[in-house]
């Protein structure tokens, strides 16, 4: 059977969800957890639950809904996030859910009953931004930090993520860790460069480089900006501008995958007269490479030290999120490798510069990635967009792989 999915219902709903939270410059902000994030989750549910979906929320608020299959046993998953970032564009996390979406309802519009249950799902905070690590509510659900654990973390503006929850009217029902599926696939745009500045269409994902978050935290002494010689200084806004500086050397000395970057940079008191007496900062690090990741915080670490004794100040570091690589199940990348040729789609093999839930889920069983272009590679910016043609090429080659997935005799 020829079964494709309905391009324009799946683009209609993507815009929908796009104007969730709309920034006024064509993407949305919202951060996990916030009112935002609770109408976008809210939307989605809807539109689960008029498709005659089995809908459950887990207690960290991950939200499941299943297809019943024909025979008893595991579902197959799809699925990704509908938090986003501040800058956040239309296409992140959320085509993977509303493409999970569309396929069900391509599976249930055409009568197809699948021999196992099939499910979408959309995990809690996949940012990270607000409360970290990234990936929180798929870690939970594959057993990789406990519920408990979780709801004592302290967002960046102080909320508590169980207290979060229960506000927003997700704190569910069903235990974590989660139902262990028969595999998992995730669509995703690529985020990056690579399938876009090749012109192909669809990335067969060979897994996920690793990542390391660090909260940096300098204490040196408030002074006056005018009246302060420089040899009297302790101050922490130069000791934080030096981490920054650091980290963009050390991507230059380790070369290859290395990639890190200071995204949040904090002085006190953030006055034009005062020498910063305090600073706060994160320093996001990643490589495909294990070992090269573990040198690269090491080196970090040094520096932020040698940074710190040369400024007279005191420091603090804090980790926020750690995961080492990941390689996804050979069979589930060649299932999406040759699943897109059968579809006439150039496809190329990657790892994904980006963290993802299915690196979380490849811990509890055989998981996948397809991906599609990211126009220029842009991303976690309002512009970050997607040709609906690829959107389309993505959408059908999850429905396929996903469909064979619930189909097939094997159990791995
Ligand atoms: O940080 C990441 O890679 C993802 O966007 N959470
Ligand atoms: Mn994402
Ligand atoms: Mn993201």
């Amino acid at each position: 059977m020829d079964l494709r999915i309905d391009a324009a219902r799946l683009l209609s709903r993507l815009e929908e969800l796009g104007r969730v939270g709309a920034t006024g410059d064509g993407g949305c902000a919202r951060l996990a957890l916030t009112d935002e994030d609770r109408q976008g989750r809210d939307l989605v549910v809807t539109w689960m639950r008029d498709l005659g979906l089995d809908v459950q929320v887990d207690a960290i608020g991950n939200v499941v809904a299943l297809l019943e299959g024909r025979e008893p046993g595991p579902p197959v998953l799809c699925g990704s996030h509908v938090d986003t970032v501040a800058t956040g564009g239309i296409y992140d996390g959320n085509l993977g859910v509303l493409s999970g979406l569309e396929v069900l309802e391509t599976l249930t519009s055409a009568g197809v009953v699948p021999r196992r249950s099939m499910a979408v799902a959309f995990f809690t905070d996949e940012e990270g931004s607000r409360f970290a690590p990234d990936m929180l509510g798929s870690l939970v659900y594959a057993g990789g930090m406990t519920v408990e654990d979780a709801y004592d973390l302290v967002a960046i503006d102080g909320a508590r993520l169980g207290d979060e929850l229960a506000r927003i009217g997700y704190l569910g029902s069903l235990p974590c860790p989660g139902l262990v599926p028969h595999a998992y696939v995730e669509l995703h745009i690529e985020q990056g460069p690579v399938l876009d500045a090749h012109h192909e269409v669809i990335g067969a994902v060979t897994g996920v480089q690793g990542i390391s978050w660090q909260e940096v935290r300098f204490e040196g002494q408030f002074n006056h900006a005018g009246t302060t010689p420089m040899d009297y200084r302790h101050d922490a806004g130069f000791a934080a501008a030096s981490v920054a500086v650091a980290a963009r050397a050390l991507t230059r000395d380790l070369g290859g995958h290395q990639v890190a970057t200071v995204g949040k940079l904090d002085l006190r008191p953030d006055l034009v007269n005062v020498v910063a007496g305090r600073s706060a900062l994160t320093v996001d690090l990643r490589n495909t490479d294990g070992a090269v990741l573990v040198e690269a915080e090491r080196a970090m670490a040094a520096e932020i030290e040698r940074i710190a004794s040369d400024e007279g100040v005191r420091v603090e570091r804090r980790q926020l999120a750690r995961f080492d690589p990941v390689q996804f199940d050979d069979r589930i990348v060649d299932l999406v490798e040759k699943t897109a040729r059968e579809h006439g789609h150039s496809v190329r093999r990657l790892p994904s510069g980006a963290g993802h839930d299915a690196q979380m889920l490849a811990r509890l069983c055989p998981s996948g990635m397809v991906f599609v272009p990211s126009v220029g590679g842009v991303s976690h910016n309002p512009a970050e967009f997607t040709d609906p043609v690829h959107v389309e090429a993505g959408a059908n080659v999850l429905l396929h792989v996903l469909h064979r997935l619930a189909e097939e005799d094997i159990v791995p």
